[in-house]
């Protein structure tokens, strides 16, 4: 047979035209789905414009890919156990440019497309920011058209489904891939397997070398489905690969031999659970087989792939690896890769330890995307040891190695070695993935420049004197597209209206904004825009709950995980200060506000769903009493998602950023409210410090403590003392003990009450009660001052640019990864609506 490479058939002029959007969509609705009228259901026209969607990328995505092979630029492997990609439909349309032409397309066969939208289930493969991040920076990497290529699992259940009952937190599958995904490609071709547990043999070699056999392993089969993410207007299409557990066809043998083939067949669909259902805890480091199992997965397939390409275009040239491919860790969860390539490198590749260990390192760069001790992961070494026995090995001499370096200067310090060990002791002998990451990478990453000087001087301080130079800052950004000019297309067209549309690539043309802060009528179009996201907010939260909001009131915004470190709990405090003041003096001439809280809380995490239920409590009593007379509301919108963020955030007027100051790493809502024209009342912690700095302090509401005020403190606390100095503080938590918003269950809410004030306040809830309640109160008054009020918000909005992924991205590029975009220039869209792209390096034009 010919080779396919040599076929006629594969030819670089298209063969046929594509066909016009509508044509493609009657057709996949008609031939793919095989749809008539009588059978047709909604669910079915979203999958056909995809399909018809995806016809369009297919050009480019073959061609950026076959570039990228003939390149042969260095290449960015991007590994997480999370993509929070919310919904791809209207980001890819945005990224196309087709979003209007698609629209006027289907209101004339009688479809609406933002109909069509809402039929799209979300691509919810993360907890929270890590995954959201991820997300953002496929986005930005395919729009700097960089060879990047993102790693990860395809959770047959993302992140649970939220719904509350009784004012609690219940848990749902969230069966996303029911209805088919007609985005993904399966690549049954590209099938790895995947080997667990069994035992490593020695061996001598004829050359005298110990040569280290892994065998008796249980195997699975981990299958490409693969997802394109095309960049900016600029006919690059990136792919996201991800990995689903199949069964290996061979049976089990002892089961097998016995004759019981039911119970063989059984074993195999046992190991098809490893990309059953992804974690739901963020912050909380759960040592669970099956999770081990997941990383390891991740880890085995994507290693795997990206070596077979490495072997196909340099041989053995191993020497090369680290000039030719970048592999970025997203936290410690993918850290098995760097055992991992080790044991390829020596036991499959023949390299020798040192020369295998110089490139593992220069490979690897890692990012660490928290602080808080029961967030690292530590595996136990026993249970390394039934798993990934040779990797436990490996990691072994690993730490070895790197402590006799050590203790030629440790004399100093004699506890240093055990801190920086790999092998932990506490509880029992286990594996710490941070050390093993930081070891085994030749950059780390802070996300932001506060929680990077912390980690330089607390949790990698003594990391931070042996490689002076290897920890770095590279503060997180969004991706516009979606943040802006998907979620909010009015204002995304004000924008480019007065500044140009240049703005969707270079973010930091927003400051041109600031020359029309004396535009009376672009301030008035300003406000306009966010009126009309506060009306269909308004009008969602009437439909989903029945709560009436009202429009005018100040909408102060919290969306986020549920965490005790996010203080939510501060945010309620707030509301019921408010309440309070109205019951005490019913005329009381308060600001109209209407507090918005959304977000999930770990299953297991009872403190968090706690909370959770204090905030429908209050919600459910201040929302019903006729003395408050619609001039507080406090309304909890279940199941937040990339999709509900997308309506709630061009809708915010005021950004809760309150997280006890040193705890939040970063934060990326944050920058996506403020983006959107929300100011932001918050403490000095992760990114917010930067924002501040780039908006100007006296233009957003900061309070509270800093983390070094922070720390200082945590000696001498006493919150109970300042429980009883402070009246407002006290009638506020004695209401909350006194079951007001608890009717009928007495108690409930006394363990809130007795970790603020009889158990230490951990998240000094209480030390920034009153700074909190001063900030909401000067809020509360410039939101009065209409014109004040609109000036901030576009100075806030205008000075976002510095927060782009496109910017956070770029640093990578040059600071860690070493990577060259493909040259690009473009130009109008050829008739088929595809991207013409002239590809430098002299040789290629696609
Ligand atoms: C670990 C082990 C076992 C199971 C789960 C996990 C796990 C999963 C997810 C641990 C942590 C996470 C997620 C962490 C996270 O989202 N961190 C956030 O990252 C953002 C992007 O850098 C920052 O902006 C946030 O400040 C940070 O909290």
């Amino acid at each position: 047979m010919t080779e396919h490479t040599e076929s006629r058939f594969f030819t670089d002029e298209p063969r046929f035209r594509s066909h016009p959007l509508d044509e493609a969509f009657a057709r996949h609705l008609e031939y793919s789905l095989v749809r008539d009228k009588h059978t047709v259901v909604p669910h079915d026209s979203f999958k056909a414009l995809a399909m018809a969607i995806r016809e369009r990328l297919i050009r480019d995505w073959l061609r950026t890919q076959e570039e990228y092979r003939r390149n042969g630029l260095k290449r960015v492997y991007y590994l997480s156990m999370e993509f929070l990609m919310g919904r791809l439909l209207r980001n890819i349309l945005t990224n196309l440019g087709s979003y209007q032409e698609c629209r006027v397309l289907l209101e004339d066969l009688g479809f609406s497309l933002e109909d069509l939208r809402e039929l799209e289930p979300d691509m919810g493969l993360g907890n929270g920011g890590l995954g959201r991040l991820a997300a953002c920076f496929l986005d930005s990497m395919a729009t700097l058209g960089l060879p990047a290529f993102g790693y990860g699992i395809r959770y047959e259940f993302g992140i649970f489904r939220q719904t509350i009952v009784g004012g609690e937190q219940r848990e749902e599958a969230d069966n996303w891939l029911r209805a088919g995904n007609p985005w993904e490609v399966v690549r049954p071709e590209l099938s790895y397997r995947v080997r667990f547990g069994g035992r490593v043999v020695t061996e001598q070699s004829n050359d005298g070398r110990l040569e280290f056999r892994w065998i008796d392993t249980d195997d699975v089969l981990a299958v490409a489905h693969d997802t394109p993410v095309p960049g900016y207007r600029n006919g690059v299409v990136n792919n996201l690969r991800l990995w689903q557990a199949k069964a290996t066809l061979e049976l089990d043998f002892p089961d097998f031999n016995r004759g019981d083939y039911m119970t063989a067949v059984e074993s195999k669909n046992q190991s098809e659970n490893i990309s059953k259902v992804l974690y739901p805890n963020d912050v909380f480091h759960e040592g669970r087989v099956l999770r081990l199992k997941q990383e390891y997965f991740l880890v085995a397939a994507s290693l795997q792939d990206m070596l077979r390409h490495f072997e196909e275009q340099h041989g053995p040239a191993w020497d090369l690896l680290a000039e030719r491919v970048a592999v970025q860790l997203n936290d410690t969860h993918p850290a098995l890769a760097i055992p991992e390539l080790m044991r390829i490198l020596i036991d499959d590749k023949g390299l020798d330890w040192i020369p295998a260990w110089e490139i593992t390192q220069s490979t690897f760069a890692y990012t660490n995307h928290t602080l808080m001790p029961e967030a690292l992961e530590r595996w136990p070494v026993s249970l390394l040891e039934e798993l990934l026995p040779r990797h436990l090995q490996i990691i072994y001499e690993i730490n070895q190695r790197f402590l006799d370096q050590l203790r030629d200067d440790d004399s100093a310090d004699p506890g240093r070695l055990q801190r920086v060990s790999i092998i932990g002791a506490e509880p029992d002998r286990n594996v710490r993935m941070a050390n093993l990451s930081v070891i085994g990478s030749h950059t780390v990453n802070g996300v932001s420049a506060l929680h990077t000087d912390i980690l330089r001087d607390t949790l990698l301080a003594d990391f931070n004197r042996i490689f002076p130079d290897k920890i770095i800052n590279i503060t997180n950004g969004i991706t516009p597209r979606r943040w802006l000019f998907d979620s909010n297309p009015l204002l995304a067209e004000l924008i480019m209206d007065r500044i140009g549309p240049e703005v969707a690539t270079d973010l930091t043309q927003l400051t041109k904004l600031e020359d029309l802060l004396e535009d009376e009528s672009f301030k008035q179009d300003w406000r306009n825009c966010k009126w009309v996201s506060k009306v269909e907010l308004a009008r969602l939260i009437e439909h989903e709950q029945g709560i009436e909001i009202d429009p005018e009131s100040l909408f102060s915004v919290q969306i986020k995980r549920l965490h005790e470190y996010k203080r939510q709990l501060l945010n309620i405090l707030h509301v019921v200060t408010l309440y309070r003041r109205i019951k005490d003096n019913p005329d009381a001439d308060i600001v109209p506000r209407t507090v918005l809280i959304s977000g999930k809380a770990a299953p297991g995490y009872g403190m968090a769903k706690l909370i959770l239920q204090l905030i429908n409590g209050v919600s459910r009593v201040v929302n019903n009493d006729t003395d408050v007379d619609g001039r507080l509301r406090l309304v909890f919108l279940p199941d937040y998602s990339v999709s509900l963020a997308m309506k709630i955030i061009p809708a915010s007027d005021l950004s809760e950023q309150i997280s006890t100051a040193g705890y939040e790493a970063s934060g990326t809502g944050n920058m996506k409210l403020a983006l959107n024209g929300a100011l932001t009342i918050g403490t000095r912690d992760g990114a917010t410090v930067e924002m501040a700095k780039a908006i100007g302090d006296e233009n957003l509401f900061l309070f509270g403590l800093a983390a070094d005020e922070v720390a200082r403190l945590r000696e001498s606390y006493d919150p109970h003392a300042i429980y009883r100095a402070n009246p407002e503080l006290r009638g506020v938590l004695d209401m909350i003990t006194g079951d007001v918003f608890s009717p009928g269950r007495p108690g409930l809410f006394k363990p809130i009450f007795d970790a603020l004030v009889h158990h230490g306040d951990p998240f000094f809830v209480v030390a920034d009660y009153d700074a909190y309640i001063e900030a909401q109160d000067r809020a509360g008054r410039c939101f009065q001052e209409r014109d004040r009020w609109t000036r901030l918000s576009i100075i806030n909005a205008a000075r976002m640019g510095h927060f782009s992924s496109d910017r956070t991205v770029a640093e990578y590029a040059s600071c860690v990864w070493n990577v060259q975009p493909v040259e690009q220039a473009c130009t109008a869209p050829t008739p088929d609506g595809t991207w013409d792209r002239v590809v430098g390096n002299g040789h290629a034009t696609v």
